[in-house]
């Protein structure tokens, strides 16, 4: 079975991606798995290397959306791209804008090791 470490990677991680083609979202979130039994609404995917997101859980606590403590917030901006389903998309065809972003991110960490199971923003 996937674990929770496993997904995040699987849903957010893409060290490699460059994301400046508009088809970006729409191939990655087939690809990786987000478009299977509904189009997930809003996902978004991490362009930097595996241990420095990973790392992000060694800096301090603040509280996640949904009230629990385990998130943390990176210290330095990262390229991200975040994929949001269009209005006008009807799944199975799944249909994604695409919006390439340099941001601090939060993330939710879980686990011995203690690593990313949910990007919270
Ligand atoms: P996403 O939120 O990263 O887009 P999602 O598929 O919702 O991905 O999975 C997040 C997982 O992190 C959930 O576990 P599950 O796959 O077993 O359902 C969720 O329970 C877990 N999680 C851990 N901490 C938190 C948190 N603070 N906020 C939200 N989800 C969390």
């Amino acid at each position: 079975k996937e674990s929770r470490a496993m997904k995040f990677q699987r849903q957010h991680m893409d060290p490699d991606g460059l994301s400046n083609n508009s088809n970006y979202c729409n191939q990655m979130m087939r690809r990786r798995h987000m478009t299977e039994g509904r189009c997930k609404p809003v996902n978004t995917f991490v362009h930097e290397p595996l241990v420095d997101v990973q790392a992000i859980c060694l800096q301090g606590n603040i509280t996640c959306k949904n009230g629990k403590p385990n998130c943390h917030r990176s210290s330095s901006s990262m390229k991200i791209t975040d994929c949001r389903v269009t209005s006008g998309s009807k799944y199975p065809n799944c249909d994604y804008r695409t919006s390439q972003k340099e941001r601090h991110i939060i993330v939710a960490c879980e686990g011995n090791p203690y690593v990313p199971v949910h990007f919270d923003a």
